[in-house]
């Protein structure tokens, strides 16, 4: 073979080789020997899939020196390092990604064109890595692209689910969930590496004894163990050449463990203990934002949390460092309290394994740990029963009590004489059955305490946290979320991508506070025209997939107002649904009623266990099979419900996006994400003043966002006061005959029954104060209505919302961590210096 090695002014010199070389010729020819050497194939014979295989192996190849040289020269200087610490990584699909990272995506897709193929088709074939929930899962994987980015020395760990968030099937309008089976035709992204394996204990008891040197010691006497194995994937920087690390665990059965069961005879024996073994890492839990207490889910944290620290230490011995600087050569950051158990291993760790004294042990662990809250709802606070914990964890149980003894002596110190404050800060949860609280023990166990948005940090401090608070004022820290606009622009919406690049140049990809120079253009007709075409061009193609996937026709002219999120009564779903229901009725008794046609878009999946999230996705299709075909709408209203939202489908709609419901009850979302990626994409909000609104409205101007609902403040006080919410319900006639128009089975055929739970819950209950924001929401739908009609100043709001989106760039969440948490520094990666390598 032949390579043309200085094709591309890019690759000079020994990196233009068949595995390195960016140029088209050498990517061709790369692909083709994949397609042979790899997939084992001809054309003729060729799947889609082994197409997308032999392109993912030949972009793996680009990325695997840079990967290496990043790890080589990590060890070589012993970087400072952030260990991101999530039962959760939602990456979505690989391969796009990393075409955009390395900057070489036009180039491949004309190569791939040029052979006859089409790579967005190819793109589709991957099975996306959907191993999180939701906005937590996602925000993780933000993360780690701004850290490559950034060229921060990092590493996420977690597990390696063989079934990730489950698909989403409707069937006559109910959900069904599948099995994601995403590893079904391998994974090219991955390398295992299982010379780095570690064990972990479980269950069993703890020994007290005195050891040959007359020093009292404590041994953890378990009655299992399982092997965690690494596997490895590179999270390529934007035009940088770190390459960092996602090294996510599977559980195994340790090789020798049942070496007797085998010479016994009992082979079924031995074979169950392989499969309990392997079920730790087996599945995702699919709750987002409610912890339900199993203990497979407890294992699963203790772990990948135990593999990590483990596999930490490993990295400190084998550059020579001495274990008290475990805290200087790395910083965890807890996402969420899923890893919060690592307190209490790092502290077992450095004492029983590694015999340090309890201060020193404390003294690195406080130091080490940083912990992000996300969420201010009780129910997801996690908190297990100490005889559960117990029984799996039985050496952590002592450290945490006493770790909980000298704790709440620290408390007493402060604020003497106050014992109903020592119950509410303890460790542990005595007001009825015992319980381990998570979140104390990672707000004692770390040196900083973050929220996600500032106005969940501040009701953190005010609330849920505020103990703490008073405990720690200086722990306590706001960072606002963010996204990565490599994702959720550059690959998402090419259009827009192009057509900003064309005005500003194309720095703002990693600096997002340049948008701001498009400011300049909100008014310019021909930029508001090409904007629109896109716009327009982005809806029909979501048009299509809506026809090819729902068979119905949607108008591309009409508002598209889209609901995209896991289904939650906190988000509010059913009162979107209320004023779908509000304009149906309009029409019915005014057919010819002026209304801005709209097509009303959701997508979400809700917890399998989640009857009234189920029940709403339900309502929703049931409306959507009655509006869609009732002759008087004439099509100026669509319900669409997209099944089976993940990060693909998400790449497919905040593009197309008008209108972004985010309407949440104020206090109650921490942040959104997904706020922020509706509006990087040019769509206007449509939102009550909870989490990240707050500060998106901030930025983009309070005359370009749609605000309606009561404040934070608000609906606590009213909630003091006693809400009585079937007071809406007898002085608003329009909200009764909406609630009417479902309970009387309008929508169910005639049955009843059917949502009566959902209408009964929010005459009696309405824990999240629908009624009390209907009016509201119902008046700022008009005025988005008549917006729309005024396409010239939709344009300017919608140029100005994206121009002013540079905040939530994930680059800025991550360099403030970096600046204010981890007190870490970028290192450059070079790909010149092969020294490094070839040693
Ligand atoms: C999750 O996705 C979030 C919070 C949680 O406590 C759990 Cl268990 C899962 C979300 C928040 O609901 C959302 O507001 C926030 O933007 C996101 O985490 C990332 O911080």
């Amino acid at each position: 073979l032949q390579y043309n090695s200085f094709e591309d002014p890019r690759c000079e010199g020994y990196l233009e080789d068949g595995r390195t070389g960016m140029s088209p010729s050498t990517l061709k020819r790369a692909f083709l020997n994949n397609l042979f050497y790899v997939q084992g194939k001809f054309k003729a014979l060729a799947t889609p899939n082994d197409y997308y295989m032999a392109l993912a192996y030949a972009i793996r190849d680009r990325l695997l020196q840079r990967w290496i040289n990043t790890a080589a020269i990590y060890t070589a200087q012993g970087s400072r390092t952030v260990a991101y610490f999530s039962a959760e990584f939602l990456m979505g699909p690989h391969l796009g990604n990393n075409l955009i990272n390395l900057d070489i995506y036009k180039d491949v897709e004309k190569g791939i064109a040029e052979m006859g193929l089409n790579l967005g088709e190819l793109l589709e074939q991957e099975e996306e890595p959907g191993l999180g929930n939701g906005g937590l899962g996602r925000l993780a994987a933000c993360y780690l692209d701004s850290l490559a980015t950034l060229e921060i020395p990092s590493l996420g760990y977690g597990i390696r689910y063989e079934f990730g968030i489950f698909d989403q099937e409707i069937e006559d309008g109910w959900q069904v969930e599948i099995t994601d089976k995403w590893l079904r035709f391998g994974n090219p992204w991955e390398i295992a590496r299982p010379e780095w394996a570690v064990e972990v204990k479980l269950g069993g008891h703890t020994d007290h004894y005195v050891d040959d040197h007359g020093r009292y010691r404590i041994r953890w006497v378990p009655d299992q163990q399982v092997t965690g194995i690494p596997y490895d994937t590179p999270i390529l920087g934007c035009q940088t050449n770190t390459a960092n690390t996602l090294r996510l665990w599977t559980a195994e059965a340790p090789e020798s463990f049942n070496f007797n069961a085998f010479n016994s005879g009992d082979y079924l024996g031995a074979v169950y203990e392989k499969v309990v073994s392997e079920n730790i890492s087996k599945v995702l839990y699919p709750n987002d934002d409610s912890s339900q207490g199993k203990k497979l889910r407890l294992t699963q944290q203790y772990f990948f949390v135990s593999c990590s620290l483990q596999d930490m230490i490993r990295i400190l011995v084998g550059q020579e460092l001495p274990l008290e600087k475990f805290h200087e050569k790395f910083a965890v950051q807890l996402n969420d309290t899923h890893p919060a158990i690592a307190v209490a291993e790092l502290m077992r760790l450095l004492i029983d394994m590694h015999h340090m004294s309890w201060d020193s042990a404390w003294s690195i662990t406080q130091r080490t740990f940083a912990y992000t809250n996300h969420t201010l709802l009780p129910e997801a606070l996690e908190r297990w029963p100490v005889e559960l914990f117990g029984s799996l964890l039985p050496r952590h149980l002592e450290i945490i009590y006493e770790l909980n003894d000298r704790f709440l002596d620290e408390v007493r110190i402060k604020f003497p004489e106050d014992d109903s404050r020592l119950s509410r800060m303890s460790l542990i949860d005595e007001s009825g059955e015992r319980y381990v609280r998570m979140a104390h023990l990672a707000c004692v166990g770390s040196h900083a305490i973050n929220g996600v948005a500032a106005l969940h940090t501040e009701l953190l401090k005010q609330d849920v946290l505020y103990d703490f608070y008073q405990m720690y004022p200086g722990k306590f820290q706001n960072k606002t979320n963010g996204v990565t606009p490599r994702r959720f622009m550059v690959l998402s919406n090419p259009a827009l991508t192009e057509l900003v690049t064309s005005k500003i140049g194309d720095t703002w990809i990693k600096n997002l506070g340049e948008l701001q120079k498009l400011e300049a253009w909100a008014d310019n007709p021909e930029f508001q025209q090409q904007w629109r075409q896109i716009k327009q061009a982005n809806k029909q193609e979501l048009a299509a997939y809506i026809q090819k996937h729902n068979g119905i026709i949607v108008d591309p002219n009409s508002i598209f107002d889209i609901l995209a999120k896991r289904f939650h009564e906190y988000k509010r779903q059913y009162l979107d649904l209320l004023h779908i229901v509000t304009l149906y009725n309009r029409i019915k008794a005014n057919p010819d009623i002026e209304i801005t046609p709209r097509t009303f878009i959701f997508g979400g999946k809700a917890a399998p266990g989640y009857f009234m999230a189920k029940l709403i996705i339900k309502l929703i299709n049931s409306v959507a099979d009655v509006i869609n075909r009732d002759p008087d709408v004439r099509g100026r209203l669509k319900v669409v419900f997209l099944k089976n939202y993940n990060v693909k489908l998400a790449q497919r709609i905040y593009p197309a996006a008008d209108l972004s419901e985010q309407i949440s009850t104020a206090g109650k979302e921490a942040s959104g994400t997904g706020n922020m990626k509706f509006a990087l994409n040019g769509a206007l909000t449509i939102g009550t003043l909870d989490g990240a609104n707050v500060e998106i409205r901030e930025e983009v101007g309070a005359e370009n966002f749609f605000l309606f609902g009561l404040t934070a403040e608000q609906v606590y006080a009213k909630r003091a006061s006693g809400y009585n919410p079937m007071e809406y319900y007898n002085s608003n006639a329009e909200l009764r005959l909406a609630l009417d128009r479902i309970a009387s089975g309008f929508f169910s055929h005639g049955d009843t029954e059917l949502f009566k739970p959902l209408v009964d819950s929010l005459l009696h209950h309405d824990q999240y104060f629908l009624l009390a924001d209907y009016q509201s929401y119902i008046d700022c739908q008009e005025q988005v209505g008549l917006a729309y009609r005024d396409q010239d100043r939709w344009t300017h709001m919608s140029i100005l919302n994206a121009a002013r989106m540079g905040k939530f760039s994930s680059d800025r969440s991550i360099q403030d961590y970096c600046r204010e948490i981890w007190k870490v520094e970028p290192v450059t990666i070079t790909l010149e210096n092969s020294e490094v390598t070839d040693s």
